[in-house]
């Protein structure tokens, strides 16, 4: 195996686990995902800029300035749109499907066809409902039903109307916006377009099939349909996953949990969950904490079992049981290599295949749970809702046989973890606000809270992992900027210590008076990567508070380390929903300069949001910090 040489390893990450781990493999001869990286650089220019075309097979194509269209006559700005648009509804697919098995889930336990699971939350049922136009003066399962039905029929009714989802939940003035941009492309082009979706599963069809070759080819229509996609994701799919994962699970609420490497434990058995759905997390933490496995795990030498999470499962988990957070995308093959994780849990979504050859290395299983998502060496045990007891058993005891197969020279673990103050569900800042908007609106009026910033996304190894994320973080708190977000950015700041109380310290005198009164950091964290419509629903509030529109408050985003189609989509619905948003790295879309007016330019006309791209993080919150303060006069 190959030795990381190219970059040394305090360049890769700032964490010192990391760092330590990384050490550990380079003298062992570990494999991980920074050696590929190198394996793959310099990487393909024409995939950088977006300008391979592989969507028939006259090609694959690559335009150059010799050969200015593919095969088909296919221009470098309808690749470009075609390529991101696909990227998109990849991202949206992925989000929503997690959303349909919320959905397909709490119908079942509503029609008590499940009984494995229960309505955990009937309060947040109650408002999801009263939100959604379900009278709730019924049973509860009555209720439930009806909610998950609606839900359902946002992925699969046939109609032109607004997702209900969408039409219940987006703030007035935003809606106004969407469907006036309608009239205007309508009458300005003759075309009949929209941005408003119609129904999940078809916005994810529709830009699959307008991206096949010989369908659309007109850059704007096609930018306008990964638009329309992407707020089937944030106010469709990915809010779906979020309200009924709530009543099925329960609303966060203020926890103090622990975050890094060093919560794998030397004596006990230990249980990484990565991936992304509570569905399979909660039914393993449940089950590992009954008494009669603890019991097994002690007969078999360990202390007990510790369930530790890994990526968005992970912050799932964190969120609802303070389960404690073993790190972010780039941690996945570190938790291996401290040669004390019995079991690696996964399901769906950023999950690296490199597991399964790295488990082999050590006694861990890796054990893969979803029929959509096998890997090679993994041990397969499938996860089925309706023996979701069963199988969580099954999958526990599997842990524990391997425990007596840990090899006590290969232990390694990193000693850094950090505390956390997370749970900060809207509900839950609701509550802290003393049940009224109010105190932060007018905070942000005041200019004590200058803005807000929403980070999010992941850890990519091209870019020194969570330096982005912390410094970013650190500089808007030191500038009165709130920083709220979720994902693999939440693990980072949590990791860092930033979302600690006495993070205050390093917040502006303004900010840090405001996070005084109400006792929390001004770094929050709320949640997975789909909680990101936590954050839309907030910003919604706010607007409707203050009879504005969302484009027209001090808020910012950014996904400063991003890797997956999934933050592509996010990145679009924040666009499309009125927030300016920071990328880096940068987009492929540098192969038409059309794509990129398109989309950092012509955007905010029609939407109000807009991409910037910016490599160094202190410039980032410079130009943040300006379009805040514009953003700010006009208040
Ligand atoms: O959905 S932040 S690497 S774990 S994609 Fe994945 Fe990115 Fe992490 Fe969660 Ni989100």
């Amino acid at each position: 195996m190959k030795k990381v040489k190219e970059k040394k390893i305090e360049e890769m990450s700032i964490d010192p686990a990391v760092q330590e781990i990384l050490q550990l493999a380079s003298e062992k001869g570990y494999e991980t995902v920074w050696d590929r990286l190198n394996s793959q650089s310099p990487h393909c220019k024409f995939g950088l800029n977006g300008l391979c075309c592989k969507n028939c097979i006259m090609g694959p194509c690559r335009i150059t300035p010799k050969t200015t269209t593919g095969v088909c006559g296919a221009e470098a700005d309808t690749i470009v749109a075609r390529n991101i648009v696909r990227g998109i509804a990849a991202g949206v697919a992925a989000h929503s499907d997690h959303g349909r098995a919320v959905a397909i889930l709490l119908k079942e336990v509503a029609c008590q066809e499940n009984k494995d699971y229960t309505i955990f939350d009937t309060e947040k049922l109650k408002a999801v409902a009263t939100k959604l136009g379900v009278d709730t003066d019924r049973d509860i399962h009555e209720i439930a039903k009806d909610v998950a039905e609606i839900a359902l029929k946002d992925f699969g009714k046939q109609d032109d109307k607004p997702l209900k989802f969408l039409a219940s939940y987006a703030p007035k003035k935003r809606l106004e916006r969407w469907l006036d941009l309608e009239k205007k492309l309508y009458s300005e082009t003759d075309k009949k377009t929209g941005v408003i979706p119609r129904n999940i599963d078809r916005e994810v069809a529709d830009s699959m099939h307008r991206t096949t070759m010989g369908v659309d080819h007109d850059p704007l229509s096609l930018l306008i349909q990964g638009v329309r996609a992407s707020l089937a994701d944030g106010w469709g799919g990915s809010l779906i996953a979020t309200e009924l994962q709530d009543i099925l699970f329960g609303t966060p609420r203020i926890r103090t949990i622990m975050a890094n490497l060093g919560v794998i434990s030397p004596d006990h058995i230990n249980i990484v969950i990565h991936g992304h759905e509570p569905i399979l997390s909660e039914k393993v933490v449940e089950i590992a904490n009954t008494p009669d496995m603890q019991k097994l795990a002690q007969e078999y030498g360990a202390k007990g079992i510790n369930v530790v999470g890994m990526c968005c499962t992970g912050n799932e988990i964190l969120m609802r049981q303070g389960v404690p957070v073993a790190g972010n995308e780039l941690h996945q093959e570190l938790a291996i290599l401290t040669g004390a994780v019995e079991a690696i849990v996964v399901d769906v979504q950023c999950i690296y295949p490199a597991l399964g050859k790295l488990a082999k290395c050590f006694h861990t299983k890796f054990i893969s749970t979803s029929d959509r998502a096998k890997f090679p060496g993994s041990l397969h045990i499938q996860f089925e809702e309706e023996h979701a007891n069963e199988v969580a058993k099954k999958i526990v005891k599997t842990a524990i046989e391997a425990f007596p197969k840990r090899d006590k020279r290969k232990v390694h673990i990193p000693s850094f973890k950090s505390e956390a103050v997370v749970g900060f569900s809207n509900e839950q800042l609701l509550k802290i606000l003393g049940g009224s908007l109010k105190p932060l609106v007018d905070a942000i009026l005041a200019g004590d809270i200058k803005g807000i910033a929403g980070i999010v996304g992941c850890n990519n190894p091209k870019v020194k992992h969570d330096y982005y994320h912390v410094t970013l973080t650190k500089e808007l708190i030191k500038r009165d900027i709130l920083v709220i977000g979720t994902g693999c950015w939440a693990i980072a700041a949590a990791k860092a210590g930033l979302m600690r109380i006495e993070t205050q310290e390093l917040a502006g005198e303004r900010l840090r008076k405001v996070c005084k009164a109400l006792n929390i950091p001004p770094v929050i964290h709320m949640g997975s990567c789909v909680d990101c419509s936590r954050m839309l629903t907030l910003a919604g509030a706010i607007a409707d508070y203050l009879e504005a529109d969302i484009s027209d408050l001090p808020l910012v985003g950014s996904a400063p380390e991003w890797t997956t189609e999934k933050a592509v989509s996010i990145g679009t619905y924040f666009v499309a929903s009125g927030v300016p948003v920071h990328l880096w790295p940068a987009p492929p879309i540098s192969g038409s300069p059309k794509v990129v007016s398109l989309l950092t330019q012509e955007i905010k006309n029609l939407l109000g949001g807009y991409f910037f791209v910016e490599e160094d993080p202190i410039k980032t919150v410079d130009i943040m910090e300006a379009i805040i303060q514009e953003k700010r006069k006009a208040l």
